[in-house]
């Protein structure tokens, strides 16, 4: 042993507060969270989602961002080099509000904010390439927002249409859905919202909604959540047109279905009242009605002829058509609920299978047959399939009480009886495709994406309307068309913009000619969609970013973020991706090649179930917890845990635990309280108990340093002692490396790290070697977790390279080769006691062992051993008289 060689005095307590500041300078200086520019080491995109500068940070962003953080730690160590970044989605509404509120400038107000979360985020001690930092509000990268607009505008995918808008005619402004309340009044002026037709700006997305659903397929590293909620935003369908002839004119009503396994079951056509054949196929007889109803009609909303719970009125036209497939006759109808806008506008009636037609047969008498069954109640019955399409014997009598919506099996569907739905379906398109009177129809739910605000603090789009060339883009010399500085806020009149005609009036850059600028900004949801595209080249002034850089360190390989960005942020950055992909820009399909979305972090509230609103939630101050009752009334309430928020009172600031406990062990407790992706409730006892481990921890290594650091090698012969706490070494290393790696469990990986320390805290040799393997590599295996806390003890090691520039450990497998293994003894299958016995021992030698053993001898004496049972590598069991 070597005499005890110390820098300076070991502190014998943990003093967070001290060394986290310390190495937060220290690592700023080190540049240890520098982007690396040139290597040959694999590369690592860690992303958080950047956030929105509000003013403070909450839990949730801790959580957000100690799960990125120890990621990219880990990876570091792991030899890899790591890109993990940070911005802000900086533009958006409330710091208009701010300026209309209180007269701050909007510029104003968010910097100050950034300003306040930088700082907050930097007491993380967040492994953050603070160099790469942007802000979306900032002109050098809205600039380049500008830029990527004007190439969508040259692809044809930006494109300009009359769009219905939320309009508050008092305060004669638009308004976004988050300023109309659930009334439908405006959040300022209280006015009950118009729609209004405004000519707006559209991104073309359906363009791509086929590789947007497609290439979900190569997202394996996504939830399948997240992945199922695109698909169904995308929305495919696949239907049909079919067409059915009028009988004695020669017009053919085409109508759109997405269940041609239905067709069988048409007893009635409907079309759209405003449909043009309406008139034509209406009889003499049937004119007066006809008209009466659709003057009737004509004043209702598409709302009020959709809604489900409104009764459906139609009326017959006296004219009839032919259901191609049966050759039947069937009625034509006129009908409020089908719409003139919608596929092709006429519908065949399916009132058997359809909630609507069933409800509009019921009413008006029209006939229901049912045509598809569930399989268990068509077990009993033959389903041969006719021979002719057209021959409809009515064999299969089965009957419903209410509409059978689900898919099933077709019975008196002429050749395609027996089959089931989804078969049925393709079968009958093909048949109606080769006959000619039908054809397939893709639909999507996706629309195109309404990028234009009528608002002030976002990216102006830059182009300029020209009463001789029409929209100019704005020439890529003049990006970026900035923001101007002197505006008044006073939340009437439109954007503030629009009143500026300094800033309006221009010449128009083709032809000279006086002209106006746009005076719309672009979605925020346009600037978060490339942010993570700049990162890796954040500085660059000549270009949006050089390719060849980011196709290096694109895509992200983890993204981490909250589940409501599950369906619009990343649908968004997927389909910029591909945009600018086929502009040449970019070399790969997909952004985010694995994503986490963490779950909520949620406090201890109480509700009192008799009161509504907002005035249930009892915050916790104000509780009595043994005997929490509401301290207006009295009333017992109920204790649960819910998403900390301000309106119940449940939120426990951050800085507030970080002054107490410490960074390190804030972070600790996150990691080990739930995984990632589950909510997390939070609990004072278990930030205490990560507290008192980290001073185990800190208690263990500094005994350690205090009793002499033993450097000698380890001798071939190891004794038992040194085996077992060597195995408890290389269990923790390769337990922890796996919790880690593919699933992300750091609340397993944070209990093996106890598990290490209890094994160095209870072992019999201190003195050994082995020892200090175990000491050195439980302080390297908490550095990614506890980053503070390891890079001190590291150094009281007497190591004067920081923990975080060391190599991820490997375990030696050989060290995880039991030498001995325990063995259970029962008597009649009732466990009596267990012993150590050789771990390569066979049945026999097992038996023996067993059978001589002290507690078998003492339940065993005096009887006879029927049989002995011997499981190998469990247990002996003995069955005795
Ligand atoms: C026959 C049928 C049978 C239908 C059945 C449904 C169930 P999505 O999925 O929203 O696209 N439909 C078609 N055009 C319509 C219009 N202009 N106005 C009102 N309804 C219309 O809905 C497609 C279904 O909505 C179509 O499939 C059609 O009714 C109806 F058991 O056709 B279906
Ligand atoms: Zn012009």
């Amino acid at each position: 042993m070597k005499p005890l060689e110390i820098p300076y005095s070991v502190d014998s307590r943990y003093n967070p507060a001290a060394i986290e500041e310390k190495w937060q300078k220290t690592w700023a200086e080190l540049g240890l969270d520098k982007t690396p520019t040139v290597s040959n080491k694999p590369k690592f995109y860690a992303l958080s989602m950047f956030p929105y500068p509000s003013g403070s940070l909450h839990m949730g962003h801790v959580r957000n961002y100690t799960i990125t953080d120890v990621i990219a730690r880990l990876k570091r160590m792991q030899g890899y080099r790591v890109i993990h970044p940070m911005g802000w989605d900086a533009f958006g509404l409330p710091a208009e509000n701010a300026a209309i509120d209180r007269g701050v400038p909007p510029a104003k107000w968010t910097y100050q904010n950034i300003t306040q979360m930088r700082q907050q985020l930097q007491r993380l001690g967040l492994s953050i390439d603070w160099e790469c930092e942007l802000a979306t509000c900032s002109p050098d990268y809205y600039k380049w927002t500008q830029w990527i607009f004007l190439q969508f505008l040259q692809a044809g995918l930006a494109y300009q249409k009359e769009a219905a808008v939320n309009w508050d005619p008092i305060d004669q402004t638009v308004l976004a859905n988050e300023q109309v309340d659930s009334e439908g009044r405006s959040w300022r002026s209280g006015a009950i919202v118009e729609r209004k037709l405004l000519r707006q700006w559209f991104f073309k997305i359906t363009d791509y909604a086929e590789e947007l659903l497609n290439d979900l397929n190569k997202l394996t590293g996504w939830p399948e959540r997240v992945k199922l909620m695109q698909a169904n935003w995308i929305g495919k369908s696949t239907g049909a047109y079919l067409e059915f002839p009028i009988i004695g004119i020669d017009e053919k009503i085409a109508v759109y279905t997405t269940r041609p396994d239905t067709v069988y079951g048409v007893s009635y056509v409907v079309l759209a009242p405003e449909h043009p054949l309406t008139k034509r196929v209406t009889t003499k007889e049937q004119q007066a009605t006809v008209e009466t109803f659709i003057k009737e009609i004509s004043h209702q909303s598409e709302l009020e002829r959709t809604a489900e719970d409104k009764p459906k009125r139609g009326v017959p036209t006296g004219g009839k058509a032919i259901n191609p497939f049966t050759g039947e006759e069937v009625p034509i109808w006129i009908a409020d609920y089908v719409l003139y806008e919608y596929g092709t506008g006429a519908v065949m009636g399916v009132p058997a299978h359809d909630v609507r037609d069933f409800k509009f047969a019921r009413t008006y008498d029209l006939p229901i047959d049912f045509v598809i069954a569930s399989p268990d109640d068509v077990a009993g019955f033959d389903l041969t399939p006719t021979s002719e399409m057209d021959e409809v014997t009515q064999v299969i009598q089965i009957e419903y009480n209410q509409a059978y919506t689900e898919p099933g099996i077709l019975i008196n569907s002429g050749a395609f009886t027996g089959m089931a739905s989804p078969d049925a379906k393709q079968a009958i398109i093909e048949y109606a495709e080769k006959q000619g009177f039908g054809k397939v129809r893709v639909q999507y739910r996706l629309r195109d994406w309404l990028i234009s605000r009528q608002r002030y603090w976002g990216a102006p789009i830059p182009v300029i309307h020209c009463p001789n060339c029409g929209i100019v883009p704005v020439p890529d010399k003049d990006l970026p068309v900035e923001l101007p500085q002197e505006v008044e806020f006073t939340g009437r009149g439109g954007s503030p913009l629009t009143q500026l005609s300094s800033w309006v009036n221009v010449p128009c850059p083709t032809c000279g000619t006086p002209a106006k600028r746009e005076t719309d900004t672009m979605d925020t949801f346009i600037d978060s969609s490339w942010y993570f595209l700049r990162f890796p080249d954040a500085k660059n002034e000549e270009q949006v970013f050089n390719s060849s850089k980011i196709n290096d360190w694109m895509p992200v390989d983890q993204y981490v973020g909250g589940i409501e960005h599950a369906i619009l942020h990343l649908l968004y950055s997927r389909f910029f991706t591909k945009v600018l992909r086929d502009r040449g820009l970019l070399n790969f399909d997909e952004p985010f090649q694995r994503l986490l979305t963490q779950g909520m972090v949620q406090g201890l509230t109480y509700l009192n179930p008799n009161k509504g609103g907002k005035d249930k939630w009892i915050p916790s101050n104000v509780v009595n917890a043994a005997d929490p009752r509401d301290p207006q009334t009295g009333e017992p309430l109920q204790r649960l845990y819910a998403t900390m928020s301000k309106s119940k009172g449940n939120g426990v600031a951050p800085e507030d635990v970080i002054s107490k406990y410490g960074v390190d062990t804030a972070r600790m407790f996150i990691l080990f309280k739930a995984p990632p992706e589950k909510d997390l409730e939070w609990d004072e006892a278990d930030v205490e108990g990560q507290f008192r481990f980290l001073n185990r921890v800190w208690r263990l290594v500094t005994d350690y340093i205090a009793a002499g650091i033993s450097d000698s090698k380890p001798q071939s012969d190891l004794t038992k002692v040194e085996k077992e706490l060597r195995r408890a070494i290389h269990t923790a290393i390769q337990a922890v490396t796996e919790d880690v790696e593919d699933e992300y469990q750091f609340n397993t990986a944070v209990s093996e790290l106890m598990k290490l320390s209890n094994a160095l805290t209870d072992t019999s040799c201190k003195n050994s070697p082995i020892y200090a393997e175990g000491i050195r590599t439980l302080v390297v295996l908490l550095a990614p977790f506890a980053p503070h806390i390891a890079d001190e003890l590291w150094q009281l090691l007497g190591e004067s390279d920081s923990v975080h520039t060391q190599t991820w450990p490997s375990f030696d497998p050989a060290a995880l080769v039991a030498d001995e293994i325990t063995l259970v003894i029962q008597i009649m299958g009732k466990t009596r006691g267990a012993i150590q016995v050789p771990a390569q021992a066979d049945k026999a030698a097992l038996e023996k062992y067993a059978r001589e053993s002290e507690v078998a001898q003492r339940y065993i004496e005096g009887k006879e051993i029927k049989k002995v049972i011997v499981v190998p590598g469990k247990l002996v069991n003995f069955v005795v008289s």
